[in-house]
């Protein structure tokens, strides 16, 4: 396949120059900027994110600066999940709905002081979304992105790693808070968190004079751990469960339907409340499962979704799939008919190249 041209709307990112150097094979496009997605190959990184530490350019999750007297207030308006007790360390995965209760975004929102907020977005425009909330209801609030990049330290020697470029102290932050650590003149978030099951810290690189720096510091304090760079990982995080938005769930779904229900606890009339209690009393039209895939190691390549079919009539989709070496099973995410989606169900999967027997899992693989 061709290669991709960056430009103003194809971005590069601050560490771009350390990621060219590692000379990943492919790249997709995520917020209008490169996002890597193998360097050795998919089964490589994955056998060595499981074993040492990796550094993952994620700019991509571009932050969305929500700023102002009235941010909570439109935070109340966005989030099925309960703020009150947000700690001011405290990071919160949390979907984002329109009024009708479809996805359109599911960021790791991030609590700076009262009235400041970063959303870490997946992919999605979801900054117009806020303004023209904004806009409308006439908030004073500012929204912008700010010029912050995310860097993921990931794997089971991150701690060490993260430890050595910041201090010991990041050895006392627990999951999904953070520390404000200094490198260089500058303090940064550091929070422990990230888009792998193999535990970690993830960066808020402010400012993109940090990137190169501290991109190097880390390969500098790294070296004896096999540090390398990486990047999300396929089939990692498919044994995990973490969800991509956009592939295994969209503005079609909700949040229930995403198995993300425990995140909608909110009191206040959010967006996309009605139908999202109605859901969680009643149980959804389909909900995402974990399945596995008959077969080897030799899946065609998912781009478009694939149908899950019973009896020839369509059930479901799954979005997500590849060969688990650890599982020695194909490992996939399903968005599944109520119908169909009790563990142990039987199910074929049109790949286009073939069909396949698949069933339907009890839970994710780690
Ligand atoms: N980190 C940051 N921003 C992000 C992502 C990230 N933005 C885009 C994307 N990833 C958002 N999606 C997810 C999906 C899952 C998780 C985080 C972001 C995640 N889930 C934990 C799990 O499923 O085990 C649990 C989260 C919780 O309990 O609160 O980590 O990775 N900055």
């Amino acid at each position: 396949m061709a290669g991709i041209i960056p430009s103003r709307r194809v971005r590069g990112t601050p560490f771009s120059a350390g990621v060219q150097a590692a000379n990943p094979k492919a790249y997709t496009v995520y917020n209008h900027m490169l996002l890597p997605t193998y360097f050795a190959s998919y089964q490589e990184d994955y056998h060595h994110l499981k074993k040492y530490v990796q550094v993952w350019d994620v700019s991509v999750e571009r932050q969305v600066s929500v700023k102002g007297p009235d941010a909570a207030n439109l935070m109340n308006m966005i989030s099925p999940r309960d703020m009150n007790n947000m700690a001011g360390d405290q990071c919160y995965y949390m979907p984002i709905c329109d009024d009708n209760g479809g996805m359109l975004n599911d960021p790791v929102t991030i609590k700076l002081a009262e009235d400041h907020y970063w959303l870490s977005i997946a992919d999605g425009d979801l900054l117009q979304f806020l303004l023209g909330l904004a806009i409308g209801k006439n908030f004073e609030v500012e929204i912008f992105e700010p010029d912050v990049s995310p860097l993921a330290i990931q794997g089971p020697k991150a701690e060490e790693l993260t430890a050595r470029v910041f201090g010991d102290t990041v050895r006392n932050i627990k999951f999904f808070r953070y520390k404000k650590l200094q490198f260089l003149d500058k303090e940064f978030i550091v929070a422990r968190s990230g888009w792998s099951k193999q535990g970690g810290f993830e960066i808020y690189v402010d400012g993109t004079e940090y990137g190169m720096p501290l991109w190097d510091a880390f390969f500098e304090a790294g070296k004896d751990l096999n540090v390398r760079a990486g990047c999300p990982n396929l089939i990692e995080r498919i044994e995990g469960g973490l969800l991509s938005f956009g592939s295994d769930m969209t503005r079609q779904n909700t949040p229930v339907e995403a198995g993300l229900a425990k995140f909608c606890n909110s009191p206040n009339e959010y967006l996309g409340k009605a139908l999202i209690e109605k859901q969680k009393r009643e149980g959804p039209d389909r909900i995402i499962r974990p399945i596995s895939i008959d077969g080897s190691d030799d899946l065609p390549h998912n781009a478009n979704g694939w149908k899950v079919l019973s009896n020839d009539k369509q059930v479901g989709l799954i979005a997500s799939a590849t060969w688990s070496p650890d599982f020695q099973t194909n490992v996939a995410i399903g968005m599944i008919d109520r119908t169909h989606w009790n563990p142990g169900t039987i199910l074929n999967v049109d790949t286009g190249a073939d069909n396949r027997s698949a069933v339907v899992q009890e839970k994710f693989w780690i």
